[in-house]
């Protein structure tokens, strides 16, 4: 596709929701069959008890991963957003596999993170096509100018470990983030968001990739593996230790385990 840089509508868009979809896909079809040939090789790597949403922060040690999150058309609409000057620091897999039971329970993400300022977007990026069917992500429009919210001990099916309690906002203002295989959302680090199960017979594969703006310091006492490596313009804070580019396609960190804090 040609590169595309975000309109100042589809900003102002994202500003007053706190989201943005509906940009054409990134990936074509053939690159989106080899996008899923490199998940099944990355899934080919887990260890035994490890299940795909435990591929968490592998773009420190793959260089696959580590580029898809250096794509340049993702860096345009990320710096729609953040600015010239931004750094990647996480990506994770979140999966469901036809008929799972495992939900994503409404959230906050700068609640689990040790960020600031809060700065930070996330691009959600499809594996296969996500939709109403096959538990596409859920986010309540506007909710990120609401400042941070209580979150409480997640049920047992949830993939994370904390969630907002009912009542803590509207779920009838949720907006479905349909997406097609190979193309991205965007969404701000303090929006409501969540996931139902997957009731369909098709698969739901997201790839999350996390960036900040150069002015965002991680406590290294909270998040002691957390690397910045710099995407975009320069880094005159310095706030945070530097990632080493991988040099190995496919390498996986030592351990991998997604923490449930409970
Ligand atoms: O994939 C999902 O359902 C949720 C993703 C999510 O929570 C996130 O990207 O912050």
């Amino acid at each position: 596709m040609t590169r595309q840089r975000l309109t100042r509508e589809q900003q102002e868009f994202y500003e007053t929701n706190g989201y943005l979809i509906g940009m054409p896909a990134i990936f074509d079809e053939q690159e989106v069959e080899q996008l899923n040939a490199g998940f099944n090789k990355t899934v080919g790597m887990l260890n035994e008890g490890e299940v795909p949403s435990d591929i968490m922060g592998w773009h420190q040690t793959s260089r696959w991963q580590y580029n898809i999150c250096a794509n340049p058309q993702i860096l345009d609409y990320v710096e729609g957003l953040l600015g010239p000057d931004f750094y990647l620091w996480g990506s994770e897999f979140i999966t469901k596999a036809p008929k799972s039971e495992k939900v994503v329970p409404w959230h906050q993400d700068s609640y689990y993170w040790p960020l600031t300022p809060h700065n930070s977007v996330t691009v959600w990026l499809a594996f296969t096509d996500v939709d109403e069917g096959n538990a596409a992500m859920k986010v309540i429009p506007g909710t990120h100018k609401g400042g941070l919210v209580q979150h409480k001990i997640a049920d047992e099916e949830s993939i994370l470990s904390f969630q907002l309690s009912d009542g803590t906002f509207r779920e009838d203002s949720a907006v479905t983030l349909s997406i097609p295989a190979g193309g991205v959302s965007l969404h701000d680090d303090a929006i409501v968001h969540g996931s139902p199960a997957n009731e369909s017979d098709r698969w739901r594969i997201g790839f999350v990739i996390r960036y900040s703006s150069t002015d965002v310091k991680c406590d290294l006492e909270k998040n002691p593996n957390f690397k910045a490596y710099l995407m975009r313009g320069e880094d005159r804070y310095q706030h945070n230790p530097q990632g080493e580019i991988p040099t190995v396609d496919f390498a996986r960190p030592e351990s991998s385990k997604r923490i449930r804090k409970r």
